[in-house]
């Protein structure tokens, strides 16, 4: 039986692709959250930090501890992504989500139950396994695309209908 993270991360996945296929694309560039980023810029970070997860988990499997050593500096990773992906169109940053997903749910696939329990966490210091971390980057994306949804598909107050 697959893995439960599986089922999260794919579960999500979907959710997000079905956004992209409602959702027109004039809308993505058009909405912005309280701090100025756009719903791609958004796309774009969800893209980024799930891979970046992924790939936290995949180099510690591979070298046996992980691969970051400063302190990791949150706000700094995310204005990075937004600078990366500023001006970007909805379609290359759907192209980069679609890679990122695909080479994720690659990733989660190959790996074998001792792999699962395989101390990890992530940079900010959350979790002791593998399995951790990739709950840790499926939250991540929920929260991102449950932001997404109320922004693109704002709820009509009862009154319009009136
Ligand atoms: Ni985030």
């Amino acid at each position: 039986m697959a893995h439960k993270a599986i089922g999260y991360f794919e579960k999500e996945r979907q959710a997000v692709e079905a956004l992209l296929a409602q959702v027109p694309e004039e809308r993505w560039a058009a909405v912005r959250r309280e701090d100025g980023w756009t719903a791609v810029e958004i796309l774009g970070h969800m893209a980024a930090a799930t891979d970046g997860l992924a790939q936290v988990a995949r180099y510690t499997l591979e070298h046996g501890r992980p691969s970051f050593k400063e302190p990791f500096d949150i706000d700094r990773f995310n204005e990075g992504h937004h600078r990366r992906h500023a001006g970007l169109s909805l379609a290359e940053i759907r192209a980069e989500w679609e890679a990122a997903a695909g080479r994720v749910a690659d990733f989660l696939s190959s790996l074998s139950p001792e792999q699962w329990q395989h101390p990890a966490s992530t940079p900010w210091g959350l979790g002791q396994t593998v399995e951790d971390v990739m709950l840790a980057a499926t939250y991540h994306l929920r929260s991102h695309r449950l932001e997404l949804e109320a922004l693109l598909r704002p709820k009509e107050s009862g009154d319009a209908h009136h």
